[in-house]
């Protein structure tokens, strides 16, 4: 049996676009997913979970299932409905009353700023490889500080800039839809952590009580193989992936090693990156004064070296082993027998997690403390007679969460557990039928039903034992 600190938080997840629906109630203005969705009329996200109707007798059931954490995030688009601009009073009023309600139900909430939800006109301008971008998102960031910095102890810059750069330029599953620009992908990674900066900087010197940190997926990459060209592809993806923006994240620059690997990588696909003269300062800055590193951990990968053009075959639908992902000039993932994997083909392998922990804590000694701000498993759940028997699921957050103590043993300074989701929500890119949810949603009529899992947390936020 292993024990949790007293003080651990044992949260819950969730993202405005994703659960909240209402899209196009209260004045919210559109982000890039709403006529991009409406175009491709195969996922709905207007009505998703009906958070933003139904937030209270969710928290009410936080409170009630031991959850004393809860990730949300503010619709940027609900506050400026233009992304900049004019002020939308009734989507100000909607977070003092969210954020009330989570401090009356004593669920403490972890706002972040930016959770892949760009304002449309704001997207249309070049979203995160524009320079306005940047500046409206330092804006909306200080006018969310002004109204709710005197409750808000928590606060997250922006969710995943990895996943939103591989999305848009790699992958081509987020708006503007653009594959295997590599290039692209990297600048706008760099100006996000630009923008994390100045946010940072803004907050620090506005003097509010609260803790201000990112959130990066960090999935750790291992060689297929012992050859060496494995060895090398698992090495460029990581630093592509992880410790490009760890390094800017603790160290406020790129190490000499990073920028070698991603030089070559940019040098392969023919692009360069720019970093400006006035950007360092505002970057070291911010990496001396971030409270905490949010990681979102739910894969590790496998690499093989990969000589031809990039491919992909994203597994949007959960059809297993569909997937392909090989990059030019990094490598190619591959499955590796011994481990197993989701629907989705996400390797479930909780030992990546505490590597990548004991690796923060090696390689930037100086991070003050973690948050695992989600990990969960998605899958194709069943309601029967009212609820949903998960046990997949509970097996990898407790897989998981061992592998969180194992870290805390060895003394890593990790105090809190956002499970995603609280709720079943609306995924980016596979619409409703991937389910993470501790409740399980019927998206008809909006009722709430708590799986298995729900009731295995419960017990364990209130006994704080892993059995
Ligand atoms: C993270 C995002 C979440 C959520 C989760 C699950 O990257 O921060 O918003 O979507 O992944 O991903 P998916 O819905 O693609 O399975």
């Amino acid at each position: 049996m292993q024990k949790f600190p007293e003080n651990f938080i044992f949260g819950a997840a969730t993202a405005a676009y994703q659960a909240e629906g209402a899209t196009k109630i209260g004045n919210k203005g559109k982000t890039y997913w709403d006529d991009y969705l409406a175009e491709q009329n195969v996922f709905d996200p207007s009505t998703a979970s009906d958070f933003y109707h139904k937030y209270r007798e969710d928290l009410e059931v936080c409170q009630a299932f031991g959850i004393n954490g809860i990730r949300i995030s503010i619709a940027w688009t609900r506050i400026f409905p233009n992304g900049t601009g004019e002020v939308n009073q009734s989507g100000v009023d909607y977070y003092h009353e969210l954020i009330d309600t989570c401090i009356k139900n004593k669920v403490e909430p972890f706002v972040t700023l930016h959770h892949f939800d760009t304002p449309d006109p704001l997207f249309k301008l070049g979203d995160w490889l524009s320079q306005e971008m940047v500046t409206a998102f330092v804006d909306f960031s200080s006018f969310c500080f002004k109204e709710y910095g005197d409750k808000v102890n928590y606060w997250i810059t922006i969710n995943e800039p990895w996943s939103v750069v591989a999305g848009q330029y790699i992958i081509g599953h987020f708006p503007p839809n653009k594959q295997y620009d590599i290039p692209k992908a990297i600048q706008a990674m760099h100006n996000m952590m630009v923008a994390h900066a100045r946010v940072v900087k803004v907050y620090v010197a506005g003097n509010y009580h609260g803790e201000i940190g990112i959130v990066h997926i960090l999935e750790s990459k291992y060689p297929i193989s012992d050859k060496p060209e494995d060895d090398e592809a698992a090495m460029q993806e990581h630093v592509l992936a992880n410790q490009f923006m760890l390094d800017v994240t603790f160290n406020g620059c790129y190490s000499e090693e990073s920028l070698a690997v991603v030089k070559n990588i940019l040098k392969q696909n023919q692009g360069e990156l720019i970093i400006r003269e006035e950007e360092l300062e505002i970057l070291s800055d911010a990496a001396q004064k971030i409270d905490f590193l949010g990681i979102n951990y739910y894969a590790s990968h496998f690499l093989k070296a990969y000589e031809g053009e990039s491919l992909i075959h994203h597994n949007g639908t959960g059809e297993k082993g569909s997937s392909i992902f090989a990059l030019k000039g990094i490598g190619e993932r591959v499955s590796n027998p011994k481990i197993p994997t989701t629907d989705w083909d996400w390797p479930i392998y909780p030992q990546g997690l505490l590597d990548m922990l004991l690796y923060i804590k090696e390689k930037y000694p100086h991070y003050k403390k973690i948050y695992v701000t989600e990990n969960g498993m998605g899958d194709k759940d069943l309601l029967t007679n009212e609820t949903v028997n998960d046990d997949a699921r509970i097996e990898y957050v407790r897989l998981h969460l061992s592998a969180i103590l194992k870290a805390v043993e060895k003394g890593v300074n990790v105090q809190g557990y956002f499970i995603w989701s609280l709720m079943d929500v609306f995924s980016w890119t596979n619409g409703y039928n991937k389910r993470y949810g501790l409740l399980y949603v019927d998206f008809d009529t909006q009722k709430r039903y708590a799986k298995k899992s729900a009731y295995w947390y419960k017990k364990l936020a209130e006994t704080k034992e892993l059995l």
